[in-house]
């Protein structure tokens, strides 16, 4: 059995922290990380094999699948929300043809593939409360029509092939390590950034709007443990719902007020981003993931709140 590792977009805000804990758990030469363009930590780069690839370039990949004999991929390469809201060519480019390539190679060389879909592949027709694992898919944004796009492909190369396909469906994340870039619910990490830089934030979403959140540990664990899960209990392989919280920007400024009472949040909102974000849900129902393969997160938005302030505190060298 093959056992090596390739994480694709390594650099990115899931990638840099799952592959160093893919590391820790399975040894540093044991996974290879690659990138596109963007400069990769030192912590990154001297902790194990890296490469720069373009993704989408069938060849590219091949090249690293051969040379390092890989036997998984975490295929974590993709443009956010906001950014494919803008550049509707380049998301379908990356999200899709991204995730065709991948799933090719996967097929050609027997591999399994981890792929992120998103709370982005509902829309303004799926239920907004507790929304069931299967439900009605319209997205309405490019990102989402990338994201279900992606879903049925890794479904199609699972049933056509038997390609040892699996998937979750993140809601926002939140890291004090990479920050994320181009998201809809980016706010939920700039806000403590902010929160201790400045005292104040302005929002682009309005303080009303509720959506799932997740801390980057507990996205961490979603992928591995999923990753490590017995293939005969998984019924829903590629776009398992996953959530460990949901709140609204008021909310979440009033959980950071406990820690830094000075703290205040101001409303500017984003047309592109609110849109985006309305026609999310409000809160998943992961119930499938508990019960298809044990999930169950470890942090809620009071424990979030209390390790991002000290983490990133010390991050920033600012105390609070
Ligand atoms: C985004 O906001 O685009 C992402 C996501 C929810 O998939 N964080």
């Amino acid at each position: 059995m093959k056992t090596k590792i390739l994480v694709t977009g390594a650099v990115g805000q899931i990638g840099s922290e799952l592959t160093m804990a893919l590391r820790k758990r399975y040894g540093n030469d044991q996974v290879i990380a690659v990138g596109h363009r963007k400069k990769p930590s030192e912590e990154l780069l001297n902790s194990g094999p890296f490469e720069f690839i373009e993704v989408t370039n069938y060849d590219e990949v091949e090249v690293i699948v051969k040379k390092y004999d890989i036997g998984i991929i975490y295929h974590l390469a993709a443009i956010l929300s906001a950014l494919a809201e803008n550049n509707p060519q380049l998301a379908w480019k990356v999200n899709v043809e991204g995730i065709a390539v991948v799933l090719e190679i996967a097929r050609k060389y027997n591999c399994s593939v981890f792929t992120p879909s998103s709370i982005g592949a509902f829309g303004p027709s799926t239920p907004k409360d507790g929304t069931p694992q299967d439900t009605i898919q319209r997205p309405t944004s490019m990102y989402g029509v990338t994201k279900v796009s992606g879903e049925l492909l890794c479904d199609y190369y699972h049933l056509k092939y038997g390609v040892d396909t699996r998937g979750v469906r993140y809601p926002g994340l939140i890291s004090y390590v990479t920050p994320a870039g181009g998201g809809t619910t980016d706010y939920a990490v700039d806000i403590y950034y902010k929160a201790l830089e400045d005292k104040k934030y302005e929002c682009f979403l309005s303080k009303e709007t509720r959506l799932d959140m997740m801390y980057m540990p507990d996205a961490i664990k979603a992928a591995m443990d999923l990753m490590e899960a017995e293939p005969s209990k998984l019924k829903h392989r590629n776009a398992f719902n996953v959530t460990a919280m949901n709140f609204t920007p008021e909310e979440l400024a009033k959980e950071i007020k406990k820690f830094i009472p000075e703290f205040e949040i101001s409303y500017n909102i984003d047309p592109i981003r609110q849109g985006i974000a309305d026609s999310w849900p409000n809160s998943m129902d992961d119930s499938a993931a508990t019960e298809e393969w044990g999930w169950s997160p470890d942090y809620g938005i009071e424990k979030m709140t209390e390790d991002m302030l000290k983490n990133l505190s010390k991050k920033l060298n600012i105390s609070y």
